[in-house]
């Protein structure tokens, strides 16, 4: 069983060595990549140092700055391309604990996708004002009731995908790149069969940096939402699965959470 951890960086720096050192010592059994979209902070060349002579850990480069969706995108190719058997998304600003490494281990045994979740018992955001979790729980209450989708934390980018259900998909038919990225991912592995489940996190807010998140990225996670449930969205309809879904029918048990 072969893993990778995609975390795409942009002026991730201060995080990275910290975040490198704590992913493998709670999944020592994994492989990262980082793909750097040239920081001006220099976390690129900080990772290829980081990286040299370390056959765990490659860095992908990109001329600038391309955005989360697409960084993806390629990070779920390469390990298509390389025969892993799982994928994570994880940011490099500590939000995302890699003490839950193993819970999403265990979960990922009986699930296509698990989604480290905010909003099921046991997840929480306790650095957040009023204002920020009515704008990121609403969001996600607006994403199940219009799309119909199971699943509490549909904007949470902590998560770890079984590659096979990722081939199923037409991966460059998605071109969101923000919290809507997410939602569309989730939304497709959803709608094509495959299992997916919640597992408890504490999202905490980013230890150091600036946030690379805008006005822009909610607009388009709510306009992304409104339009797919009246259009669909095209990346469901992959052109030749390689692997048959491993459950025809998405039930609404399928989004269950882990514990
Ligand atoms: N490669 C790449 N990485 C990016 C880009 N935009 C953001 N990132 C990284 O994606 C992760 C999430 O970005 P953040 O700025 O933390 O966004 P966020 O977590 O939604 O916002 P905060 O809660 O304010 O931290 C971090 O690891 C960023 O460095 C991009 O255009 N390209
Ligand atoms: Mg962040």
């Amino acid at each position: 069983m072969r893993s990778l951890i995609v975390i795409p960086t942009y002026n991730e720096r201060e995080n990275l060595p910290d975040l490198v050192e704590q992913v493998f010592a709670a999944a020592p059994q994994t492989d990262i990549l980082i793909i750097d979209d040239n920081s001006p902070d220099g976390t690129g060349v900080l990772a290829d140092t980081l990286a040299s002579g370390n056959h765990h850990m490659q860095v992908m480069h990109r001329a600038g700055k391309l955005g989360l969706g697409t960084a993806y995108v390629q990070g779920f190719e390469y390990a298509i391309a390389q025969g892993y058997d799982y994928v994570f998304e994880m940011d490099a600003d500590f939000s995302h604990d890699p003490k839950y490494l193993p819970d999403f281990f265990r979960a990922a045994r009986n699930a296509d996708l698990v989604i480290g979740s905010r909003y099921i018992p046991g997840g929480a955001t306790p650095n957040w004002s009023p204002i920020r979790r009515f704008i990121s729980g609403g969001g996600n209450i607006f994403a199940r009731a219009v799309l119909g989708i199971p699943i509490h934390d549909c904007t949470s980018g902590y998560r770890c995908y079984a590659t096979p259900a990722l081939r199923a998909l037409n991966l460059h038919a998605i071109n969101a790149q923000g919290y809507a990225f997410q939602v569309e991912m989730a939304y497709n592995i959803w709608k094509s069969g495959f299992r997916v489940r919640e597992t408890p996190i504490t999202f905490l807010d980013r230890r150091v940096g600036k946030s690379k998140m805008s006005r822009k990225i909610f607009i388009e996670g709510f306009t992304w939402v409104i339009r797919t449930r009246f259009t669909g969205d095209k990346a469901v309809r992959a052109p030749q699965p390689q692997q048959p879904p491993q459950s025809q029918q998405p039930q609404a048990s399928d989004a269950v959470r882990q514990r």
